[in-house]
């Protein structure tokens, strides 16, 4: 067995082909998820920090800041949009050179945090259109489909790495004898139907009509369609998309209809549906607003939240059936 091959640094460059420098973003990407590990493992073993609730919200920002510093110590990246900063960081003086535009999600899933559960790191890598610090703006708005690599760092029991370069989709998983991130699997393709649908039904009354619909309809008990599908939810997108990868079937945050307004769900376009959409077409998977396909929208701001029905090919195809009310 060839050691050299499995280790991420020597597997991006070996897959560098036509990468270019992007090896080294995602290569800074990994120590940036061997350090939010190595604190989350603390954490546990400290135990005051859950007590005292907002110690636990310190982390998103400790995490957002190594983010920052693994990337701008690249000389790579121009362009920041990070969940924790309120509007993207550009680093003028890393935008004569700087390629490309990262955004990302330190801490997704945060509120399992004080309950020692499942959170993980998005993040999303653009390449920048323009030269110059003019460009930063324009640089932050680029559709999903604009994404040169995506992935996740899931905190759970190993500590995983799961990306794509547009070359299929590869986990690993880190060695901490050796703090190397070790290959696990490669690539990792969705099988075309699941069993299992993840979503928060706590939120059912104000689903659209079409979405109600299709979770009756998956409950029903009909072995010949291989129904009733059971229930999985965790709670942190990392985790329940990660097990939807593997296992297939259908992760959903639909939007929402009701007096307060709020009708686009929850979830953000820019560094968690995106990302994670591009990593699930290259599994040969899908992922939508219910109408749209995610990777087709362009952005209008840093946090824009969109819907998202996302998993396996035949799932997600029929859950839009449902919503387009064709069904
Ligand atoms: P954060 O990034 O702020 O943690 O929010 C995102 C998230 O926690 C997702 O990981 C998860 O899928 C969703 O929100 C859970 O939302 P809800 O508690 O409404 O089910």
């Amino acid at each position: 067995m060839n050691e050299i091959a499995l280790r991420l640094a020597p597997h991006l460059r070996a897959e560098a082909g036509g990468m270019g420098d992007l090896p080294f973003v995602l290569d800074q990407i990994a120590v940036a998820g061997k350090l939010i590990a190595r604190e989350l493992g603390q954490l546990g073993l400290t135990g005051d920090v859950n007590v005292q609730g907002e110690v636990v919200k310190k982390l998103d920002v400790w995490a957002n800041d190594v983010m920052v510093r693994v990337l701008d110590a690249s000389g790579l990246v121009c362009t920041l949009v990070s969940e924790e900063m309120d509007s993207p960081l550009h680093l003028a003086e890393r935008c004569a050179e700087g390629k490309y535009v990262v955004c990302f999600d330190p801490v997704d899933g945060s509120s399992n945090l004080d309950v020692n559960g499942i959170v993980g790191t998005i993040f999303s890598i653009r390449r920048r259109r323009g030269r110059g610090s003019d460009h930063a703006a324009a640089d932050a708005f680029q559709p999903g489909s604009a994404q040169v690599a995506a992935g996740y760092v899931m905190y759970g029991p190993s500590t995983v790495l799961v990306y794509t370069a547009g070359e299929g989709v590869h986990a690993f998983t880190l060695d901490t004898t050796i703090g190397e991130f070790v290959r696990s699997r490669q690539q990792i393709q969705i099988p075309s139907r699941g069993h299992i649908y993840s979503v928060n039904e706590a939120h059912a009354p104000v689903w659209p009509p079409g979405i109600l619909k299709y979770i009756d309809y998956l409950r029903q008990r009909d072995p010949a369609t291989g129904r009733p599908y059971t229930a999985r939810y965790v709670g942190s997108m990392v985790a329940d998309v990660h097990r939807t990868l593997l296992e297939g079937g259908i992760f959903l945050y639909p939007g929402e209809v009701g007096a307060d307004g709020k009708t686009s769900g929850k979830l953000r376009l820019q560094y968690e549906a995106a990302p994670m959409a591009f990593l699930m077409e290259q599994a040969g998977g899908k992922a939508s607003t219910g109408g749209e396909r995610i990777q087709d929208i362009h952005p209008a701001s840093a946090h824009q939240r969109v819907p998202i029905l996302i998993g396996s090919r035949d799932d997600v195809t029929m859950a839009e059936e449902f919503v387009a009310g064709r069904r």
